[in-house]
């Protein structure tokens, strides 16, 4: 028996700063019902899927930008989207900013992604790991990145959960380039990392970089699957938002490495594979049998150090 999972990826247009909420949920919704009538039971939005990409903007006062949060989920806005997927009997993924109230007044921001079960109950709510760019305003920049001002990073790491009939994990945007994330959750079982980003083409800090930046999308997903023996589906919000181009590449990546599908442009689109779960173990079981093959003792580095140690 094959375990077959069948996922949309939904990638979005932009999303402008003066887009209500409701009108972002309107196109999620008709993004879950395109997803529909392809027989999905999985539907993956991007990274902060309800607003726009605001860490583009710095304020000194943090709390002027307390509005691009959520403070619950399911809340008003959202509801729509959560009644819908459940009449459906499909389950989402949907990343967005949270703001929580922590002890003595103090205020916790989060770029997480929640994962919803087909019948409409949260399996997790996942806190990025690897927060880019910058903490304070770097007014020579075109535009800021200034996640790192914006979001704390998990203090959790990553988890893998049983859901959809599988290992689902997740990870957020950046987290997609670094190895260790897909390994975490591959030493988990993971079989389906879910990841939605924002990625704009201009990389500031070295623009050598932006014509590379479908290439890089596409190499450090592809590896991480193939190295894991996992699916993963990464999920765009692309586009010129508010003047800043980013990229689309919307993608659904086999265990085998290869590119099962991919959006066409860069706009409001679904990407649609159906994902055999057990194909996995091909590559567990075989060339990446962790168990038999890995060598911890000697990749100590991994985990006591954290910047580069050059030899004298
Ligand atoms: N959203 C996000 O993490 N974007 C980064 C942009 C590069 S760092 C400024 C990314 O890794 O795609």
């Amino acid at each position: 028996m094959t375990r077959l999972l069948t996922v949309a990826a939904a990638q979005l247009g932009p999303i402008q700063r003066d887009h209500t909420r409701a009108q972002v949920v309107d196109r999620l919704i008709a993004l879950l019902h395109a997803a529909h009538r392809h027989g999905a039971e999985l539907v993956v939005y991007p990274e902060l899927a309800l607003t726009t990409f605001f860490p583009r903007w710095f304020v000194d006062d943090i709390t002027t930008a307390d509005h691009w949060y959520e403070t619950s989920m399911p809340n008003v806005a959202t509801q729509p989207l959560f009644d819908e997927a459940k009449r459906l009997g499909i389950g989402f993924c949907l990343g967005y900013a949270l703001r929580e109230a922590a002890p003595a007044g103090a205020t916790r921001r989060w770029n997480v992604q929640t994962l919803v079960e087909r019948d409409g109950s949260i399996v997790a709510t996942y806190k990025k790991t690897h927060i880019p760019g910058h903490e304070h305003h770097e007014p020579d920049r075109p535009f800021q990145h200034a996640e790192r001002y914006y979001f704390e990073p998990s203090p959790d790491g990553f988890g893998v959960w049983r859901a959809f009939g599988g290992l689902i994990g997740m990870m957020i945007c950046n987290d997609r380039r670094w190895p260790e994330s897909y390994r975490v959750m591959g030493l988990q079982g993971v079989e389906m990392i879910l990841c939605g980003y924002n990625t704009p083409i201009h990389y500031v800090p070295d623009p050598s970089q932006d014509i590379l930046q479908g290439f890089h999308n596409a190499l450090v997903m592809q590896s991480g699957a193939y190295q894991n023996g996992t699916w993963v589906v990464g999920v765009a919000k692309g586009g010129v938002e508010e003047g800043v181009d980013s990229l689309g590449q919307t993608m659904i990546v086999a265990p085998s490495g290869q590119i099962v599908a991919q959006a066409l442009g860069s706009d409001d689109e679904i990407v649609v594979a159906r994902c055999d779960l057990d194909w996995c173990s091909r590559y567990k079981d075989t060339l990446f049998d962790f168990d038999r093959y890995r060598r911890p003792e000697l990749y100590g580095r991994i985990c006591s150090q954290r910047g580069v140690i050059v030899a004298d």
